[in-house]
């Protein structure tokens, strides 16, 4: 077999609903797809491997809604914990190529966006985000960065909202949890303790664990994903369950075929001073 060459690419190229993409090729055939859209990365295929991200069928490419699947890019509001639409602004907007190159054994791919006249009405600050893609090998790094380029401090929440492409959410689970203090969203946000050695999916799932360490697991029969992050002190777990048929871009059984395990920052928004620049990663590792 001879090796792929890597793929630098220069300019993004037209993806679904003719919004526009960057297809991202290590030199060792690791690959990575993200959209302009959110800066959403919709597909990561390590060396030798196969997708490990959930992309749904039902997806909407459009300017106008989040691309359902992949990782989301949350940011200044996560949820529907503010006044913004849910998840915030960041999915919505088309951020700007900044540039590929080839780091080592990696292919990385930068992205950035800032305020625009739209975002000035819903949310009124000056800022410059950067999202950073690294793909090589087993591994695919998403670093995202924010920087307060106006002249008063803003506070936000942000969050990497990775949905996981799964076998089968019934033989798949979480460890790395054990004795976190966390909320339950589907117990009407009550305040609980996890006892469990594994996080398992029995309906709805959707916890914000609190002081999360900075690696857990998703395991599934047979293979192992390592999430490791930086900068993000919650991990949030959700998957619908039944909710899925209510949802109208996904279909009614994908909640069979994705874990969302998300790097986040939630309980104590992070407040920037003017000039100030906060970043946060995720590692994914097979
Ligand atoms: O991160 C979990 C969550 O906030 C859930 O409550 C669920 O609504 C999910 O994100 C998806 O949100 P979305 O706005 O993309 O439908």
């Amino acid at each position: 077999m001879t090796t792929p060459l890597a793929d630098i690419p220069t300019a993004p190229i037209a993806g679904a609903g003719g919004l526009l993409k960057l297809q991202l090729i290590a030199p060792d055939g690791a690959r990575a797809e993200i959209y302009l859209h959110g800066a959403q990365v919709t597909s990561w295929i390590p060396a030798g491997g196969s997708e490990r991200l959930f992309m749904s069928h039902a997806s909407q490419f459009s300017e106008d809604a989040p691309i359902r699947g992949g990782i989301p890019v949350v940011f200044p509001q996560f949820g529907a914990m503010g006044p913004l639409p849910l998840h915030g602004l960041a999915r919505l907007m088309r951020w700007k190529f900044a540039g590929a190159t080839l780091e080592g054994a990696n292919a990385v791919a930068a992205f950035q966006l800032g305020d625009t006249e739209h975002s000035r009405r819903l949310w009124d600050y000056p800022f410059f985000a950067e999202l950073t893609v690294a793909v090589g090998g087993s591994q695919l790094a998403v670093m995202l960065a924010i920087t307060n380029i106006g002249s008063e401090a803003f506070s936000f929440t942000s969050g990497l909202h990775t949905y996981f492409s799964i076998d089968d959410i019934a033989t798949t689970a979480v460890e790395g949890l054990t004795g976190l203090r966390y909320r339950d969203a589907a117990a009407g946000w009550t305040d609980h303790q996890e006892t469990a050695s594994r996080l398992v999916f029995q309906g709805e799932v959707n916890r914000i664990y609190f002081a999360a360490p900075d690696e857990v697991r998703l395991i599934e029969p047979g293979r192992a994903t390592v999430i490791q992050s930086t900068g993000f002190p919650e991990v949030v777990v959700w998957n619908p369950a039944a909710k899925c048929a209510t949802m109208p871009d996904l279909e009614p059984d994908d909640y069979r075929r994705f874990a969302c395990v998300e790097a986040a920052l939630i309980a104590a928004p992070r407040q920037l001073e003017p000039g100030e620049r906060w970043q946060g990663a995720q590692r994914l590792s097979v």
